[in-house]
């Protein structure tokens, strides 16, 4: 299972992520793109990437907005595969954006 770094240790690299309000260990970011179908392309992406971790987001969308929260269940709490989903959104956003 993968190590629990916490949220706090996480955001140290991650700009624009934040920690969760409330007690549970989880990072979260909105994404913001020009539509719709960006909002969705990004989904998709981000979607075939989790697949490949195995290791899924929570996220919720309206029009062009995606709201994601990253934590790792087994772990009950933020770990570097979260760093690392994170991390390919961000790269991903920036392409789209
Ligand atoms: N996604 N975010 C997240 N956290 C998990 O612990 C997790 C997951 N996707 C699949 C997964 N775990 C599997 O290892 C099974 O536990 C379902």
């Amino acid at each position: 299972m993968a190590m629990r770094v916490g949220a706090s240790k996480a955001l140290e690299t991650l700009p624009g992520w934040a920690a969760l309000a409330g007690d549970r260990d989880a990072i979260c970011k909105t994404f913001k793109f020009a539509d719709f179908k960006t909002a969705w392309g990004f989904m998709t992406a981000c979607a075939l990437k989790a697949e490949q971790m195995d290791h899924h987001p929570e996220w919720f969308n309206v029009y062009n907005r995606v709201e994601v929260t990253l934590s790792t269940h087994d772990a009950d709490g933020v770990t570097a595969l979260d760093v690392t989903l994170a991390g390919f959104m961000d790269a991903l956003a920036v392409k789209l954006t």
